[in-house]
């Protein structure tokens, strides 16, 4: 303005109109009043910065001459706000996700997605072998589960979309009783809170060596009879660690049951526990009708009962994966044997499954 010498003149050079020039004027006048600096007014002492006038008190003389003048300043609030605000946010920081960024893969297919099942890893379960004819504790099962997706990734597909699909029963117990939900005494291998931290070091494992693979990844931990409180909280750690990474998408419905589309393909999973397996499908179409009838290749991803059961009913499949944990003595007892490997199934947006590959106990425990 002083260039132009009207708020008129200002706001034609400046192609505004001068009503804004004026506001602006305005503004920074009342501001730095505030500041102690109004000459019209007799106040022609600015405060340093981080303080704000108090007031201003003028004795002046008969002949209009100032006699003397009081600027009475404090700290400015609005400045410790702003202070509060950068505090703050700098304790925040701690808590962002913490995990590294992986770079995403160069070349992916859009029209495969990976399904990567895990059956129950019952991560905590300890078995002897001279009772339950198998070894399990926690350091076999963290390096099972790392190993069989590390060997499943390296033979998959570069489909642009991967499904780490837990089914349930992630950890073998849920709190520190060391008891099924129906009270059944479980072998448990060291302390509760040391077996939550090997689960969620195996997870991390798994989903950041997905991530070399595909270009986008997405988690679901379904809730287990035995892990019914502990499975959504890894869920919520996953989730928070992969805060700032975009590529990961952690799903954090406590549903039961749950569904995802894929083109002409639906998925549905859950642990098993509280569906049997001929009810899947009607309540499949029950719960996503609209899913459902825009798709033609429906498929329902199954744990809890640790050996393998494929069944075709109308409208679909049903399939129940083995496991990677070893049996316990009480199963052993019960003559449970089943195979032992994990699997992962390559779908096409249109043709549904069309490929399977599998990593077998023998394999791991070799590597
Ligand atoms: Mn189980």
């Amino acid at each position: 303005m002083l260039e132009h010498g009207s708020p008129n003149a200002a706001a034609k050079a400046l192609g505004k109109h001068h009503s804004t020039v004026i506001r602006a004027l305005d503004s920074l006048e009342a501001r730095a009043a505030r500041m102690g600096y109004a000459p019209a007014y007799d106040m022609t002492r600015p405060c340093p910065p981080g303080f704000r006038s108090r007031g201003t008190s003028t004795l002046v003389k008969a002949d209009g001459s100032i006699a003397m003048q009081w600027v009475k300043t404090e700290a400015d609030k609005s400045q410790d706000e702003a202070i509060l605000r950068e505090f703050a946010q700098s304790l925040a920081d701690g808590v962002k996700g913490l995990a590294p960024i992986t770079p995403a893969p160069a070349h992916v297919v859009s029209d495969l997605l990976c399904v990567y099942p895990q059956g129950d890893p019952h991560v905590g379960l300890h078995s002897w072998w001279a009772e339950a004819g198998e070894d399990f504790d926690l350091k076999i099962a963290e390096r099972l589960m790392c190993a069989a997706v590390d060997r499943l990734v390296a033979t998959a597909p570069a489909a642009e979309t991967a499904l780490l699909l837990n089914l349930g029963d992630m950890f073998h117990a849920d709190n520190q009783k060391n008891e099924s939900q129906s009270g059944h005494k479980l072998d448990v291998d060291g302390r509760w809170a040391k077996v939550q931290q090997v689960g969620l070091r195996a997870m991390l494992h798994c989903v950041r060596r997905l991530l070399e693979k595909h270009k986008r990844v997405i988690l679901r931990i379904n809730r287990g009879n035995h892990d019914g409180h502990s499975s959504y909280a890894l869920a919520l750690m996953i989730s928070c660690y992969f805060h700032n990474e975009p590529r990961v998408e952690v799903d954090l419905s406590p549903a039961v049951c749950w569904y995802h589309q894929f083109g002409g393909n639906l998925i549905g999973s859950t642990h098993g526990d509280t569906i049997k397996g001929p009810n899947l499908l009607p309540v499949m179409a029950a719960d996503v009708p609209e899913m459902w009838g825009a798709t033609k290749h429906r498929m329902w991803f199954v744990g809890h009962v640790h050996h393998q059961d494929i069944k075709e009913y109308p409208g679909g499949t049903v399939e129940y994966f083995r496991t990677l944990a070893a049996r316990d003595a009480w199963h052993a007892g019960q003559g449970y044997r089943a195979g032992r490997d994990m699997r992962l199934i390559v779908l096409h947006r249109e043709h549904g499954e069309i490929e399977r590959h599998r990593a077998d106990i023998g394999m791991l425990e070799a590597a």
